[in-house]
């Protein structure tokens, strides 16, 4: 028997993840971090949001998601990997002042601490997704930045243990990107990418946890 056609199975590519899994029992325990850069921020906003989405919907209290930016592309491995060695520190410590889900793309507001005082540690973070938005221009800058911010990534995950997502798009085009951000141009939105990243994030946390 034939497999099905894309275009039978009506979808536009065979690209993308297998869908994930659609029960994610524990993850109202998780801790989720992410950290975004700023640029090219027509996408970088609905790829924050979609993360939120699908890791609110797994379970995951919107409390326990901490949004951090940071200016570019080329900063999110130092701003994982920072965010993540202080989240282990306050756990054992007694103070938390990690802004909350709140803060998205609000960086005019100060940090505010979400609790304070004897019992106000907080576990560590138990997965960070770093995204970024990477638009090829006429120099080097795209191939330098993509290449180190990837495998800066990739490089804190292996070296902490704990799960990093890569939320990085690289994309020769404007419309590339808008397209994997869920926004699109002339009528068609794409797909939004941040979803299956906020998804991976989970998934990847409860894995962990249960590998430990
Ligand atoms: C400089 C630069 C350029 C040209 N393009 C992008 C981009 O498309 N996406 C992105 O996230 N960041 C870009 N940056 C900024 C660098 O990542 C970095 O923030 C600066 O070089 C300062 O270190």
């Amino acid at each position: 028997e034939k497999p099905l056609t894309a275009t039978q199975l009506n979808m536009a590519s065979i690209k993308g993840p297998a869908p994930a899994p659609t029960s994610f029992p524990g993850a109202e325990k998780l801790r989720i971090g992410i950290v975004h850069a700023r640029w090219n921020e027509e996408c970088i906003t609905p790829l924050v949001n979609g993360c939120i989405k699908n890791i609110t919907a797994a379970g995951v209290k919107p409390e326990n998601i901490v949004v951090e930016s940071v200016p570019g592309s080329w900063e999110l491995p130092f701003g994982v990997s920072r965010l993540i060695s202080a989240s282990q520190v306050q756990a054992s410590s007694n103070v938390s002042d990690l802004m909350g889900a709140t803060s998205l793309l609000d960086d005019s507001k100060p940090a505010t601490p979400t609790t304070t005082g004897a019992k106000a540690s907080k576990a560590a973070l138990d997965a960070v997704i770093g995204i970024g938005v990477l638009i090829k221009g006429s120099t080097m800058h795209f191939e330098y930045i993509s290449e180190s911010c990837c495998s800066g990534l990739m490089r804190i995950g292996l070296d902490t243990g704990v799960p990093v997502i890569l939320g990085v798009l690289t994309a020769l085009t404007e419309d590339q990107a808008l397209e994997r951000s869920g926004v699109g141009r002339k009528g068609d939105k794409g797909h939004n990418h941040g979803l299956d990243w906020g998804s991976a994030a989970v998934e990847m946390a409860l894995k962990t946890n249960r590998w430990a």
